[in-house]
């Protein structure tokens, strides 16, 4: 119903709201390849043989949820999957309505209501509507691969900026070492020194322990010092924003009638008419 932008939904989500907010929502993003899904199905996996309700939101369509996994994780996490206690959920990232950017918050308050403890999201980190996503959730841990390449693209990107907790997935292979340490002297650079920087190979177990007492860690570092309200309280507001603009683009273009500007396409071209004259000129008939 959310996928298809349903107005239905806009109820639905309303009523669910006042229940919402006991959710803690982790972003998990990176480059493809990095080991994103195999890590979610870990840390799935832990969280919910330790008693917790999760809900996954895979926001990746090239890279299936669990198909990364080995076979031997992937019978689990299907035995996972089919527990009351885990939900998980593909979203395609393109041509839905309002785009991934308002539907993940959506989607996740549903299952705030619903009573999930975690929901956690896995895109894929190299556009500027997967930074959206990852500004959504209550932390965001980046994953990387051994290698300096995806370091120096992450940081190019501005997703390294988003990132609190840092994962350097595949330590069982050559470099990771080499990676963590470039990482963390990039960061002390960033006058970022005491963000976490972990080595984690999801294929062998190493690192998972590590990886969630660091994530309960910046939860509760972030709950205590009131962050989490602050970052919570700023994303309902952009939210407000997003949707309000969105509403007033359609409402605006309903009453000028879109296809008067389609129409004006040749004048434009010609350069007879500038588009700033004909926005200005749009505005002024309508009031
Ligand atoms: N050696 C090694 N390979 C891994 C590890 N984690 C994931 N992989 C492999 O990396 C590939 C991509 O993993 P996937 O989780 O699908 O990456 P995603 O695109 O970031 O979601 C798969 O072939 C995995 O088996 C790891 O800890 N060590
Ligand atoms: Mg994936």
């Amino acid at each position: 119903m959310l996928e298809a932008g349903a107005p239905r939904s806009d109820a639905l989500v309303e009523s669910a709201f006042p229940m919402t907010g006991g959710m803690w929502r982790i972003g998990v993003t990176g480059p493809p390849g990095a080991g994103k899904s195999t890590l979610v199905d870990t840390l799935v996996r832990e969280l919910s043989e330790g008693g917790s309700r999760v809900a996954v939101l895979a926001v990746d369509p090239s890279s299936p949820f669990t198909g990364g996994a080995l076979l031997g994780d992937r019978i689990r996490m299907q035995a996972a999957a089919a527990r009351p206690d885990v939900f998980i959920r593909s979203l395609a990232s393109r041509g839905a309505l309002g785009g991934i950017a308002t539907m993940v918050p959506r989607a996740l308050l549903l299952l705030d209501a619903a009573g999930y403890e975690y929901g956690i999201v896995e895109t894929v980190g190299t556009g500027q509507s997967e930074i959206e996503v990852a500004t959504t959730t209550d932390c965001t841990v980046l994953v990387l691969m051994p290698g300096a390449g995806d370091l120096v693209q992450a940081f190019k990107a501005g997703v390294a900026e988003v990132a609190d907790v840092f994962v350097v997935c595949k330590s069982d292979v050559d470099g990771a070492k080499r990676t963590v340490q470039e990482l963390r002297s990039r960061l002390s650079l960033d006058a970022r020194p005491t963000t976490p920087v972990l080595p984690v190979s999801a294929l062998r177990g190493d690192g998972v322990r590590e990886l969630l007492s660091e994530l309960d860690r910046f939860r509760q570092d972030s709950q205590r010092g009131g962050r989490a309200a602050l970052r919570r309280r700023g994303q309902l507001i952009e939210e407000t924003n997003r949707l309000l603009t969105e509403h007033v683009r359609v409402e605006l273009l309903t009453r000028i009638g879109a296809e008067r500007i389609e129409a004006a396409g040749d004048d434009l071209l010609a350069r007879r008419l500038s588009p700033t004259e004909l926005a200005r000129r749009l505005l002024d008939e309508r009031v």
